[in-house]
């Protein structure tokens, strides 16, 4: 899967990339330097290879492309990136997405597009210009991808939960089975009286119920490396497809991994015994998880 982040220099591309796939914190963003023509990186989700293209801005570099626009070929997902912290680039972006449609066009292709108005927040900026920018920004951009049939997001790099889910919604876009499973996950979660991280193998957090475990899309470290340790045994000693990890300490506190398909986690912490509707519902969970897995396996397969 390609996905093309695109817009003028210092929109935020590689900053997105950054804080959404690479577990960076936003401020660590605060010092990159423009990127030299583009900048290709692979990330693992849900066993599929996705491919994130980040082309830089800069003037020279937006001319490059349209003098030889093959590398924008095969973009499963377009991803247009308009400053909200800088009205006066409104139409000088919009110029460089029409050059893009155009390019598309004549490759006869039809990426999907998902329409970020990023920097929606006021780090360095002021909260009254805002709510206009965004009025603005949506009479100019709603417009020109209208037979698209894209979908568009308010998007920052300080607000990283919300960043991760519109991430995580986009890479399963392609699958509208999957996205039926995610949001009855994220409706059970909220029911069940533990915690509990729903991750792929490569640790993108899926769901979760717990402030704190992930940086973007990425589990934190130490449970990462938990998962990754239990995916080693249940492939070198198990050699299943799935299985069931367990601890606990004397305090009654509870650590319960699956594995599903080799492909899904889910890790449940428990600080003691749950009531027996928790317990009723995560098995719910358990159960749809495995069939979550299944699917994901025939989507790849298709
Ligand atoms: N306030 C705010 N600043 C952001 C946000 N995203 C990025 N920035 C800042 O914008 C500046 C430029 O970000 P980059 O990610 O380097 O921009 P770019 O689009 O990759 O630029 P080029 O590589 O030149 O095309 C950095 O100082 C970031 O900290 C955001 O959501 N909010
Ligand atoms: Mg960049």
């Amino acid at each position: 899967m390609k996905i093309s982040l695109v817009g003028l220099s210092g929109c935020g591309k590689t900053s997105l990339y950054s804080v959404a796939f690479a577990a960076k914190s936003p401020e660590d963003t605060k010092s990159l330097s423009p990127t030299i023509l583009y900048e290709t990186r692979r990330h693992p989700f849900l066993g599929l290879q996705v491919g994130i293209f980040d082309f830089g801005g800069q003037e020279q570099y937006r001319k490059e492309y349209m003098e030889k626009p093959e590398v924008f070929k095969g973009t499963d997902i377009l991803i247009p990136i308009v400053d909200l912290h800088d009205p006066e680039s409104f139409e000088k972006a919009k110029e460089y997405f029409e050059g893009l449609l155009d390019i598309y066009r004549k490759n006869n292709e039809k990426p999907k597009i998902f329409l970020f108005y990023h920097k929606y927040d006021t780090e360095d900026y002021q909260k009254e210009l805002l709510d206009t920018n965004v009025k603005k920004a949506r009479e100019i951009f709603e417009e020109m991808f209208k037979e698209y049939g894209f979908k568009s997001y308010l998007t920052s790099i300080y607000d990283q939960d919300k960043l991760a889910k519109i991430f995580r919604d986009i890479l399963i876009s392609s699958y509208e089975e999957l996205k039926g499973h995610v949001e009855k996950a994220e409706k059970q979660l909220e029911e069940i009286n533990a915690k509990i991280i729903i991750s792929d193998i490569s640790g993108n957090v899926i769901v979760h119920n717990v402030k704190g475990v992930s940086s973007g899309l990425t589990l934190r470290g130490d449970l990462r490396d938990f998962i990754n340790a239990c995916n080693t045994v249940r492939e070198n000693i198990f050699m299943s497809d799935s299985s069931t990890f367990k601890g606990f300490n004397e305090d009654g506190k509870e650590v319960e991994l699956h594995i599903f398909k080799y492909i899904i986690s889910v890790l449940i912490m428990k600080s003691g015994e749950i009531d027996m509707e928790s317990q009723d519902k995560l098995n719910t969970l358990l159960n749809d998880m495995k069939l979550f897995a299944d699917l994901i396996i025939s989507a790849h397969t298709e």
